[in-house]
């Protein structure tokens, strides 16, 4: 099954800009399932710990520190392909490369303020929901899914 969770966060320029309910409502409109959500204010090192994969790269200190600079919005979402599907739904990286529809394409243009993170692998999901959730998320039923899958 491709029944899969995902970690998902409103960075803090998405949350200045006040993205936070339109964002939400693409991923719960589509049908997928909210079963974690909360705001953190990241200190620098939760920052570094996040993104510990780029540590190498030229832009890691500026990125980390923005990723630290105010809330985010933590979220776990559950569904079919929500990996896969979370990323499209966010766009690319670079947000002149997304199309119109995505979130980065919808609301963003520079790279370093492109609004949203999304886990890009089954591995990073799991390490990332484990970093953001270690309480864990809420294992609800949705009663609507059988209107949303077949
Ligand atoms: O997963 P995603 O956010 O789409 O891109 P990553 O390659 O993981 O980079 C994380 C984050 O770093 C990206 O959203 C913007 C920023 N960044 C940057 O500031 N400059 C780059 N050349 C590449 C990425
Ligand atoms: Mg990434």
């Amino acid at each position: 099954t491709n029944l899969e969770r995902t970690f998902l966060a409103i960075k803090p320029d998405g949350v200045q800009r006040g993205l936070i309910g339109d964002i939400i409502a693409r991923f719960e409109k589509r049908g997928y399932k909210l079963v974690g959500l909360k705001m953190v204010w990241p200190t620098l090192e939760m920052a570094e710990n996040h993104y510990k994969d780029l540590s190498k790269k030229p832009f890691y200190p500026s990125l980390c520190k923005f990723f630290s600079s105010g809330p985010i919005v933590c979220m776990c979402w559950e569904g079919k392909d929500i990996i896969k599907q979370g990323r499209q739904m966010l766009g690319e990286t670079q947000p002149l490369a997304s199309n119109p529809g995505s979130i980065r394409g919808d609301y963003s243009i520079d790279l370093g303020r492109n609004i949203c993170h999304g886990s890009d692998s089954p591995e990073s999901a799991e390490h990332e929901l484990k970093m953001w959730f270690p309480e864990g998320v809420s294992d609800w039923k949705k009663s609507v899914d059988s209107w949303v899958y077949e």
